[in-house]
């Protein structure tokens, strides 16, 4: 694999920002798209728009069979026994807050418990706060040390038999943190707890084999994977998918409606009320295919390199200071920058063509655990090259000079 040939995929690459070539270092909040995604879009609005499951005209007919085509593709990327366990939602947000209302309103009493690890995003805090607030249930945290890694070691202690649900995160969106998920998946099931993962941050990245992991749920965003915004997944088991409540009430999601009584809809129908972002369905089929002909060895191995090069580099700067050293990450790099606030630097190389982003990345907790307001974040595609890294380096110095420091 040619990397120039993959960036020429990559349209808005090609622009450049006040002058430079634009570096695009924020993947983890969104990557680019590639051109066969964005015609996807296009050719579905110019030659295949028509709501799907309803017509029995050719169109409808066509779009319905590329949309059920790319449940199929979503079947196969994530290795899910049935293509009706892939629900398709508009982001992992969406993914996340459908299982805490629907398997939380089956599970969980007053008094019961629902286990998150520290490094997690707000997504998958407030929907299972909202939750326990609701039913009186507590939540409890699994900790992690300064590196940013979990301390398994306190997992068998965190999970109770009033555990109705582990959820958490394959890799920390803030400190790039791989967690080994299967080994977490293990423990919990064996003290028979359930666990949602949240792959937002790993979907990208690596091969997922949901039944490998043996989760029982899986959530991630179509837009972080090279994919449209608006469009999401969901794997669930069938059992638990089968036994939950729907999540909201609507057209397609019904098998019969009178007014004294509705009964609803196979999976995955029962969870996917409304018309569905059709043209985004079929897009993100699309962008599953185009990293699948890339191929993991060659996205693994570039973004390891990538992370190796700007660890090594960034650490060599006495003013930089690295947030998120676990032993095992994905292409994600935190830091804050002595004497200068996070948010200047992102403005500021930003007039050097080098998108990073700035904050606290929808993780406020990781920020009270790390005592800081906010980091910088450098974070990686798989069209990124070590030129990206250096133009960010060259535009800290840039930021050093202005501070005067
Ligand atoms: N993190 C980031 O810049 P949505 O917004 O629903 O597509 O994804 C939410 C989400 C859930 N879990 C993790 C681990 C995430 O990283 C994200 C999104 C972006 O880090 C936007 S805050």
């Amino acid at each position: 694999m040619d990397i120039n040939t993959i960036r020429a995929d990559f349209p808005i690459l090609k622009q450049k920002i006040y002058g430079y070539p634009l570096a695009y270092l924020d993947s983890a909040a969104t990557s680019q798209k590639p051109d066969s995604v964005i015609n996807a879009l296009s050719q579905f609005y110019q030659q295949n728009n028509a709501n799907i499951h309803r017509g029995v005209y050719y169109l409808s007919e066509s779009a319905t069979k590329a949309y059920e085509n790319a449940r199929h593709s979503v079947q196969r990327f994530i290795n899910a026994p049935h293509a009706k366990e892939c629900i398709f939602v508009r982001s992992t947000t969406e993914a996340i807050n459908l299982v805490a209302q629907c398997f939380g309103h089956l599970r969980v009493q007053p008094g019961d418990e629902i286990a998150l690890s520290a490094m997690e995003h707000h997504s998958n805090i407030v929907p299972w706060q909202m939750l326990c607030e609701k039913k009186g249930a507590t939540l409890k945290i699994l900790p992690m040390n300064q590196r940013g890694e979990l301390e398994l070691d306190t997992l068998e202690h965190i999970l109770t038999p009033k555990t109705k649900l582990l959820a958490i995160t394959h890799a920390s969106n803030a400190l790039g943190t791989l967690n080994p998920i299967k080994k977490i998946i293990d423990v919990a099931h064996a003290h028979q707890v359930p666990v949602l993962v949240d792959g937002a941050q790993s979907t990208p990245h690596l091969k997922i084999d949901v039944q490998d992991l043996d989760c029982d749920f899986f959530t991630f965003s179509g837009h972080k994977t090279y994919g449209p915004t608006g469009i999401g997944v969901l794997y669930g088991k069938s059992r638990w998918l089968e036994s939950m409540p729907p999540y909201q009430g609507g057209g397609e999601m019904i098998s019969h409606v009178s007014f004294a009584k509705t009964t609803y809809n196979d999976l995955p129908y029962k969870f996917e009320a409304g018309t569905p972002a059709i043209a985004e369905v079929i897009a993100l089929g699309t962008a599953l295919e185009y990293i699948e002909s890339i191929g993991w060895d060659f996205i693994r191995n570039h973004e390891q390199q990538l992370l190796a090069y700007a660890t090594e580099a960034l650490s060599s700067l006495p003013f930089i200071k690295l947030i998120g050293t676990a032993e095992e990450k994905i292409g994600v790099i935190s830091f804050t920058m002595e004497g200068v606030h996070p948010h200047d630097v992102g403005s500021i190389v930003d007039q050097y063509g080098v998108a990073i982003r700035a904050g606290h990345h929808c993780a406020m907790p990781i920020m009270d655990f790390f005592n800081i307001p906010a980091t910088a974040r450098a974070s990686f595609g798989l069209y990124n090259t070590l030129s990206d890294i250096d133009q960010l380096l060259q535009a800290l110095q840039e930021v050093r000079k202005i501070f005067k420091l």
